[in-house]
This record gives C-alpha cells, structure tokens and sequence, in this order.
C-alpha cells in the first residue's frame, strides 16, 4: 500500500470521516489519494487557522479530529489553534505536507522554507505544542502512524505529522489489521489498591464531593463521575472547564466552582468536603476566582493516567477503570438527600419595545435552549452561558484556558460536521467573529443549519472592563454582520435578523431551524453581565499590579452599584 493511502486508511479506522485544511503543493499528492480513495471527506476551509479550529471542535465531539496544511506556511498558521488543542486536551492530528526528502538529502533551498538550506524549524516549533511530532520517511511511516494516532487519542493531545511530498506515493509492507483506539489496560494490582483506597475513603466521609474539571470529558468518564455520585448521593461541581460535562439537572449537580466568584452552596459542598475528590483539576486564574479556589488538603486527585491520594502515588491506572472499581466498591447511600437549590427566580420584562440589555438577552436565551443543543462560547460577554441552565444532553465547546478569540466560529463548522443532526448554537462578539467570519462560507456551503447569535456591541466589551473603557482601542469598525450569509453564499436561504428591542428578539428565536439562523442583536458597548465585568476588574489587578493605570479615573468598565 502507498505512504500516503495507509495514513487515509487509519484515520477512517480510527474514525476520522473528514480532513480540514487549506490545499498547497507539497500536500496536493496526499488530496489526490483522498480523492481517489473517496473515504475520507476533504473539508476545505479559509485558513489553516480556521482548519486548527475546526479539527479541534471536530475532535471534541468526535473523539479524534485531524487537519491538512502545508509546508510552514501552513503549519504556522494553524500552530495557535494546535497549542489551543494541546491547553484544552483535545486530540488533533495535524498533518503537513512537507518539503521532499530529496530536497532535505541534497539540501536544495525551496519555497515556504527560509531560503537558507534548513527544514527543521516548523518541526521544532510544534515539539513545542504538541505530544508527539515526526517526519515520515518510508522506513518508519507504519510504526510511526500508529504511535502518533494512539498517542493522540490516549494522552488527548494534538500530534504532528510531516508527509514529506515524494514518498506519499511509494508502497511500503503495511498490517493488515485495522488500529483499534484504546488505552492499555490498568496494572490490576495498582487499580485495585487505588480504587479500594478510594472507595474506603468516600465511603467513611461525611460530606464527600467531586470536582470535575475537562478531562471527565476528554477521557470518556463522565457517566462514571454522574453514576458514583447518584450511588453515594454525593454532590459535584465542575469548573468553568467542564460546563455541561455533568448533566446539570441531575439532582447532585450543584454549579460551577470558581473560588470566591461562586455561590456559597457551592463552595460549601467543595471547601469543608471531607473527601473531595477532584478530576484532571488543572486551576487556573480564570477558573478559580483568581486564586481564591481552596481545596481540601487531603484531595485525592484523579487524572487520566494517574492518581494522587494523600502520600501514594498510583501510576499505570486509567480514569474510567479506576472510577469504575469505586463504583462497585461503594456502598448505595439512601440517606443523604441533594441540597435543593432554588432556581433563580426569572425576571419579567414585558416592554416588547425596550431597548435590548444583556440581562434581557440571556433571560430570553435560557428560555431558547433545548436538549440536546451544542453550544458553541467565544471569549467575551458571551461567557454569561456559564450562568444560563443547561437541559440535558447539551454539549459545551469554548475554550476557557486557551482563549483565542475567533475559535467558536471555525469550531462551529467542526462541530457541525462530527454531528450536523443535533442543534448547534454560536455565542460570539462582533470582535471575536471579525477574527475567523469568513468561515460562516464553509458552513454555508455545506448547507448547515447552525444558530448564530452574534453580539454587536461595537467592539471589545470584556476588554473594556480590563481597561480601556473609552478608548478607541476597544472600539471595532461596524460590519452589517447579518448581511453576511448573502455575501458568502449570495443564494442561500438563511434566516437573518438585526435586533434591537426585546420583541425582536423573541421575533428571531421564533424562527424555524430549517436553515441557518443568524441573530446580530445590537447592545451597547458598556453594557455586560456583573460576572463577566468583574472578573475582568480583577483580571487587570492580576495583570498591571498596583501601580498600572487601571486606577486611573473612569479607565473600566465597572459593575453597575
Ligand atoms: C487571538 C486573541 N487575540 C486577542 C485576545 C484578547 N481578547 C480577549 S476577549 C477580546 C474581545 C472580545 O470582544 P467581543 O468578541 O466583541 O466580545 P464582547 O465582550 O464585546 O461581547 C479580546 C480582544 C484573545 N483572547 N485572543
Ligand atoms: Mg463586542
């Protein structure tokens, strides 16, 4: 089988369907195998950035997602979405197509290179964001595949793969067996004193609790976590990370923990747990109330290959056997009751003709949600959907650790290819759409049927409440965002709307979801949810220190009295 018609063979096995990316010399040998083979689905994207973005979001629901670039023109402009891949543990294999080994061997300058003879660099700057990194040759193409895909898939983390350009077609002695994705089994001695170790612990707690960071997700053990805390009627908390890994109506959901930022209930049932029991926590400022998150000392901390309790150190254990072996070593608790907390009371606002705010905005937005949705959250006010309510079966795909702006727009057109039957909602400002907007083409030309609803608040907001409140550096230039599925696909048949008032609104999300649906709702620039202004207050204090200007009179945003 040839280099290049094994790599197609692997990623259909290992369930990879589509291929992102952006066509160029040194990759189009691999397309035309894509092509001939008719397995594997090309999606061409804007950018490789884009591409980065959309593999990403591909993966999250996927299990496994993969990108095409070229030769360092390529491979650089898709490196910020690949080390976002990496902070958010998300497995990607991005490949490049790359300069030939003949030209590497006789040392001849080309392009896409720096024009001095070298061919190292872009395979050394993403050692610097990836897990795993190769250059294929035809000795080592049929071990290497398959340690760079199972090293993704079972760290969760992206890998990078350069395909040299002449060997793609030349035929190498290939398995005949398909690669089957799997992590390697637990050492038994090892997962049976952890999970006996745990069991005995939450079993003699009086007030145990979990806390679930992404990797409950990444490493396929949130059924696990929801099914030990309805046997041990135990309460859980995710972080900001982790919206939606656990189903937020089961009755032993209590919230999102964010240190001092979060409800006292909330903290309660974390910082005076007797036995907490934390999964792949990895606190950041941003998720931890800035350094105000305070976990017991005696955490036991689960992580996908490993676990902390107290003085032991348990290695060769993966998280869904271990969480297994505690559920069956639990014992069924019947008397410890979900604390009950109310829902927040919904406000009214029933002048149709009032001016939109934020708080009506997302008053209308719960109200929106449905089952089953994926919700896809850029970086700005948008972050309110961490306040909102999710139902069951909803998907949340941001990117709290990475934060590059622009990410949910291509992610979207990865999340809606890896499941275009389930209902995809965008959240996104005008200033992080301007980022990646033209991928709203790709996802039009594919005849998705997302929602987006797009902020147009004239420009940075969130960053308003750093600093900057006034100053034309937060401002952005005024795009007619909702005109925009005409621009990029003059015959569709999307649904747009521009809303200013509370009647417009409910108008937009009356809408049929047959077809795309884009809502651009105009607010005013200083308008934002308390949580968001004051966590970007705080954020400043963090970043310039007491002596910085956002001291300065009327330099942020801040909450309303
Ligand atoms: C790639 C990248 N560049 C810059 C930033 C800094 N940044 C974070 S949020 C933000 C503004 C987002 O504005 P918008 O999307 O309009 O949201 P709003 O707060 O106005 O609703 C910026 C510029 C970033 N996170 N990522
Ligand atoms: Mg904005």
């Amino acid at each position: 089988m040839t280099i290049g018609d094994f790599l197609l063979r692997r990623l259909e096995e290992v369930g990879v369907g589509h291929l992102f990316g952006v066509p160029g010399d040194f990759n189009l040998m691999l397309l035309q195998q894509l092509q001939d083979a008719g397995t594997v689905r090309w999606i061409g994207t804007c950018s490789e950035l884009n591409a980065s973005y959309a593999a990403d979001g591909y993966a999250r629901l996927n299990g496994l997602g993969a990108l095409l670039v070229t030769n360092a023109v390529g491979a650089l402009s898709a490196i910020n979405g690949v080390a976002g891949s990496y902070s958010e543990h998300v497995p990607v294999i991005c490949i490049c197509g790359s300069i030939p080994l003949r030209s590497i061997e006789r040392g001849l300058g080309m392009h896409h290179t720096m024009a001095d003879g070298t061919w190292d660099r872009f395979l050394g700057a993403y050692a610097q964001v990836t897990a795993a990194q190769v250059r294929l040759t035809p000795h080592n193409a049929v071990t290497e595949i398959d340690r760079l895909i199972l090293t993704a898939w079972r760290d969760k983390l992206p890998v990078y793969l350069e395909l040299p350009s002449d060997i793609a077609y030349l035929d190498i002695e290939v398995p005949p067996a398909p690669l089957m994705l799997a992590q390697p089994p637990s050492d038994p001695e090892r997962l049976r004193s952890c999970a006996a170790a745990i069991a005995g612990r939450l079993s003699d707690a009086k007030s145990p609790a979990i806390l679930v960071d992404l990797d409950a997700d990444r490493f396929g053990a949130a059924a696990e976590v929801m099914e030990l805390a309805e046997k041990m009627q135990l309460p859980v908390a995710v972080i900001s990370t982790a919206k939606a890994v656990i189903d937020e109506t089961l009755p032993y959901y209590v919230g999102i923990y964010n240190g001092k930022a979060s409800q006292l209930h909330i903290r309660e049932a974390i910082e005076t747990s007797d036995c907490l029991v934390s999964i792949g926590y990895r606190p950041i400022e941003v998720t931890t109330g800035d350094f105000t998150a305070s976990l017991p000392a005696n955490t036991i901390r689960a992580r996908g290959h490993s676990v902390d309790i107290g003085e032991d150190n348990y290695q060769g254990v993966t998280l869904k056997e271990v969480l297994r072996g505690v559920i069956d070593a639990v014992p069924q608790v019947t008397n410890r009751a979900p604390r009950h907390v109310a829902a927040a009371a919904a406000g009214t606002h029933t002048d149709g003709s009032a001016k939109l705010t934020q708080a009506a905005y997302w008053q209308a937005i719960q109200g929106y949600l449905r089952a089953g949705d994926v919700l896809l959250v850029d970086n700005g006010t948008s972050y309110a959907v961490f306040g909102l309510q999710l139902p069951p079966k909803c998907t949340f795909v941001g990117s709290v650790n990475w934060g590059s702006i622009g990410y949910s727009v291509a992610a979207l057109l990865g999340t809606l290819t890896a499941a275009p039957d389930r209902r995809h909602l965008l959240f996104v400002g005008d200033g992080s759409f301007q980022v990646t907007a033209q991928e709203l083409s790709t996802i039009l030309r594919h005849d998705h049927k997302p929602v987006i609803l797009l902020i147009n608040n004239g420009g940075y907001t969130i960053e308003r409440g750093y600093l900057g409140k006034t100053a034309p550096y937060n401002d952005i230039a005024t795009w007619a965002y909702a005109d925009l599925p005409k621009v990029f696909r003059p015959d569709t048949t999307a649904r747009s709307f521009v809303v200013n008032t509370i009647a417009d609104l409910h108008n937009a999300l009356s809408a049929p979801n047959d077809t795309m649906v884009f809502i651009e709702s105009i607010m005013h620039p200083y308008d934002a949810p308390a949580a968001v202004i004051t966590s970007s207050n705080n954020g400043a204090d963090l970043d310039y220190g007491p002596r910085g200007p956002q001291h300065r009179d009327n330099m942020q945003l801040r909450p309303a009295p």
